[in-house]
């Protein structure tokens, strides 16, 4: 039974300040009991990782953080980047990898993700990687090929029992920020053949525990239609993240 997780991704919104607000938030409106049935991850911009963990630790709430890039290199003259080691010191026990954002404006490569996929595995994290295709892909060619191709190459290299520990987030590109959502049935189209892709690699045992994620535009009109989708266990929340009365309301349908 694969307990499902509400990830926030806040990208380059909110500073420190801010950041502790959301945080100090959720916790005042957090009913506890929710976390015996869902897992909750924050991902705030690097600089407050710390600051908003130490509010959910001050609060006593399991609510985890998470990073939304990281490095694959332990060290080294990599200017602007940060280790799994770092992040892994600010408390961080998750990390997206390979989100569109970072594909698309910054160039990252399926290589790229894999390697990063990785780097969190070796350093105990758990990745978070994300596939999806563009608008193009979805009319021209056949997104569950394509994607199931990203997925191969983030998953390439690893055993059963890290790809055990693996989160996938099938976010298709002309869904994100755009208020336009995949229909619940394409969205679990998509997921039950990620799941399917990770039988085939890793066993059906580990299809079985890896969770997969729907994102792109989840808001509380929608989330109880993706949720009950028997592939699709849990979210990537980006911009209804950001508000404390949202975020908790996708929580509290999930749990
Ligand atoms: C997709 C998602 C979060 P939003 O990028 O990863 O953002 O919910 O704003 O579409």
């Amino acid at each position: 039974m694969r307990i499902p997780l509400i990830a926030g991704n806040w990208k380059m919104n909110l500073g420190i300040a801010e950041g502790v607000v959301l945080s100090q938030n959720i916790c005042n409106n957090f009913d506890k009991s929710w976390l015996d049935r869902v897992d909750v991850l924050v991902c705030p911009p690097a600089i407050g990782l710390r600051p908003c963990l130490t509010v959910f630790e001050f609060e006593r709430l399991k609510v985890q953080v998470g990073a939304q890039n990281v490095h694959w290199q332990p060290q080294g003259a990599y200017t602007g980047e940060l280790s799994c080691d770092m992040l892994a010191s600010a408390g961080c026990t998750a990390v997206i990898v390979g989100h569109s954002e970072r594909r698309n404006l910054f160039g990252e490569t399926n290589e790229q993700v894999n390697l990063k996929l990785r780097a969190v595995l070796a350093q105990g994290m758990t990745p978070i990687a994300c596939v999806g295709e563009s608008l193009a892909v979805r009319e021209g060619h056949d997104p569950v090929e394509y994607v199931c191709a990203q997925v191969d190459a983030a998953l390439a290299g690893i055993d059963e029992a890290e790809a055990a520990r693996c989160v996938i987030a099938y976010e298709p590109v002309w869904a994100i920020g755009t208020g336009r959502t995949a229909t619940p049935e394409q969205a679990q189209q998509m997921c039950a053949a990620i799941r399917a892709l990770v039988a085939d690699r890793f066993g059906s045992d580990v299809a079985e525990q890896v969770r997969v994620l729907y994102g792109g535009s989840v808001n509380v009109g929608n989330i109880d239609a993706l949720i009950v989708q028997p592939d699709i266990d849990g979210a990537l929340v980006g911009g209804a993240s950001l508000e404390a009365s949202s975020f908790l309301a996708l929580i509290k349908a999930c749990a």
